[in-house]
C-alpha cells in the first residue's frame, strides 16, 4: 500500500493547482467541453437532444454557445437563432451525414442521405452561427444534394428565405432556397432569397442554391466584408410587377463575389448597385471574379447593364476578373457587360480583365466619363455583336467554347483569350485548377485544361421543364 505523505507545502501546491484548473476553465472557453445535440423530426423518446433516440423533434428554442447541433433529415418549422454572443464563440447547426452524426446511439444512415426542410424564413438575431448543410452545390452540384433546404410558400409579400439582421460572423453553407409558390411568377412583392440588413459584417454564403425569388436573390445595404461563393443563382424575379436584379446593394464595402453561377437573372441587371436613399453612397472595393453569368429563357437578361452602378452611387476600386458572359441579351439602357455611373469623379480605380464576353449584343465595359483611373484590358470578346471596346491586349474570337451549358458545366473545349497574370487567390477556378499551368492564363471563369472538357451532355427530354 502506498502511503501519502502529506506536508504543508504539498497541501498549499495541490489548493493553487485547483484554483488554477478552475481559473482555466472559467477564462478559457476551450476547457468547457464542447457537447453534442440531436434533432430529428420523426423522434419519439425523451426530446431532450441526447442521442438520436431521443433526440428533439424540432429546433430548440435555447442553444448553449460552443455545442454542435445535428439536424436528421426530415420537415421542420421556421427558425429565428437569437442566443446571445459569448466572446467568439459559434454556435453550429449542422446536418448529419452517415460520416459526421455525432453518437452512433439511434443512428440510421436514412437521417444522414434524406434533406432536412426548414420553412422559411430562417433568421438570425445574433452573431457566430455556422448553418451548414454538409452537402451539396457548388460546380458539379450546382442543382443537386444540399443538406438544408430552406422552403418558401409564400402567401404574404415581403417573406425572405433567409434573413440576417444587422449581425456579423454567419456562415451559410450547403443550403438551398426557393419561393415554391413564385414559380412561374406571383403577385406577391418583396419575396428575396437573402436579405443582409443595415450594418452586417463577415457574412460568408457558400455553396448555396438561390431560387425562384420574387424579386432579389439578394437584397443588402450598408454592410462590409460580405464573401458569397460557389452559389447558384437562378430564376429571380418571378413577381410579375416588381423590377429586379440578382444582386442589389445600396453602400457595401469589401464584398467578394466569386466562383458563382448566374443562371436565367432578368432585371435592371445581374449585380447592381442602385440608390435606396441620397446619391452619392458608396459600394467600395468589390471583388467580382470567376463567376458564370448564363442567357436566360426570358426576353432580356438586363436592362442597364449585367455589372453596373447607377443612380448617381459611388464605386471605387473593383476587381471584376475572369468571368464567362454567355449569350447575355441586353435590352439597351447603358447597354453594356460593366458600367459604373457615380455621381463624382471619386469613384474609380477599377480593373477589369481577363472577362470571356461571348455572343453578347452589348459588349461594352463603360466607366464614369470623369473616370480617369480605371482600366478594362486583356478581355476576349467572342462572337459578339454591337460596339467592341478598344483595349491594349484585348482579344477576339469566334465560335463556342462551351458544349456542356445546358449542365451548367462552363469549362472551356479549347483555350479561349490570352489572359494576364493575377496573384493568389485569382489564380484558381472554381473547379481548383491553377490558371495558366499550361502556358497560357485563359479568359473567363474556367481554365482550360486540356482532358478536362466536360463531355457532352445528352439531348434534354422533350416536353418537359428543367427548372431546378
Ligand atoms: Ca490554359
Amino acid at each position: 500500500m502506498m502511503m501519502v505523505r502529506r506536508t504543508r507545502n504539498g497541501a498549499r501546491l495541490c489548493s493553487a493547482l485547483r484554483r488554477t484548473v478552475v481559473l482555466c476553465c472559467l477564462l478559457s472557453p476551450a476547457y468547457a467541453a464542447a457537447a453534442n445535440h440531436y434533432i430529428r423530426s420523426g423522434a419519439t423518446g425523451a426530446n431532450n437532444g441526447s442521442d438520436w433516440n431521443n433526440a428533439w423533434t424540432t429546433f430548440p428554442s435555447a442553444y448553449v454557445r460552443g455545442d454542435t447541433y445535428y439536424v436528421a433529415g426530415g420537415r421542420y418549422g421556421s427558425l429565428t437563432l437569437s442566443t446571445p454572443a459569448s466572446g467568439a464563440t459559434y454556435i453550429v447547426l449542422r446536418k448529419a451525414t452517415d460520416s459526421d452524426h455525432g453518437t452512433n446511439t439511434g443512428w440510421n444512415s436514412s437521417y444522414g442521405t434524406a434533406q432536412a426542410v426548414l420553412n422559411a424564413p430562417l433568421r438570425f438575431d445574433s452573431p457566430y452561427w455556422v448553418f451548414d448543410g454538409a452537402t451539396g452545390g457548388g460546380p458539379g452540384s450546382w442543382t443537386s444534394g444540399y443538406g438544408f433546404y430552406v422552403r418558401s410558400v409564400a402567401s404574404t409579400s415581403g417573406l425572405k428565405s433567409v434573413s440576417v439582421t444587422g449581425t456579423h460572423h454567419i456562415t451559410i453553407r450547403h443550403t438551398d432556397t426557393c419561393f415554391e409558390d413564385a414559380i412561374g411568377g406571383t403577385t406577391l412583392q418583396d419575396l428575396d432569397n437573402f436579405y443582409l440588413r443595415s450594418g452586417c459584417s463577415y457574412i460568408t454564403i457558400s455553396h448555396c442554391a438561390l431560387r425562384h425569388c420574387g424579386r432579389n436573390s439578394i437584397t443588402m445595404w450598408e454592410n462590409s466584408y460580405i464573401t458569397v461563393e460557389y452559389c447558384y443563382f437562378t430564376r429571380n424575379r418571378e413577381c410579375l410587377s416588381q423590377h429586379a436584379q440578382a444582386w442589389q446593394d445600396t453602400g457595401t464595402d469589401n464584398l467578394v463575389i466569386r466562383h458563382n453561377l448566374f443562371d436565367d437573372i432578368r432585371g435592371t441587371g445581374v449585380i447592381v448597385v442602385l440608390a435606396i436613399g441620397s446619391s452619392g453612397v458608396h459600394s467600395d472595393y468589390w471583388e467580382i471574379y470567376g463567376n458564370s453569368f448564363r442567357r436566360g429563357t426570358r426576353e432580356y437578361d438586363g436592362s442597364d447593364a449585367i455589372i453596373c452602378v447607377i443612380n448617381d452611387q459611388v464605386a471605387t476600386g473593383w476587381k471584376v476578373y475572369n468571368n464567362t458572359f454567355d449569350s447575355i441579351y441586353i435590352l439597351g439602357g447603358r447597354g453594356t457587360v460593366f458600367a459604373t455611373n457615380e455621381a463624382a469623379a471619386s469613384g474609380g480605380g477599377h480593373q477589369v480583365y481577363n472577362n470571356l464576353i461571348y455572343n453578347v449584343n452589348y459588349p461594352l465595359i463603360a466607366f464614369n466619363s470623369a473616370d480617369r483611373t480605371s482600366v478594362r484590358d486583356f478581355n476576349h470578346y467572342r462572337s459578339c455583336t454591337g460596339t467592341i471596346p478598344s483595349e491594349p491586349h484585348g482579344t477576339l474570337g469566334a465560335g463556342d467554347p462551351f458544349t456542356a451549358r445546358t449542365i451548367l458545366d462552363y469549362r472551356p473545349t479549347l483555350t479561349v483569350g490570352a489572359g494576364t497574370t493575377l496573384a493568389s487567390p485569382y489564380n484558381t477556378d472554381g473547379y481548383g485548377r491553377i490558371r495558366g499551368a499550361d502556358g497560357t492564363w485563359d479568359c473567363g471563369a474556367c481554365e482550360f485544361s486540356s482532358g478536362e472538357e466536360p463531355a457532352p451532355p445528352p439531348p434534354p427530354p422533350v416536353g418537359v421543364r428543367l427548372d431546378f
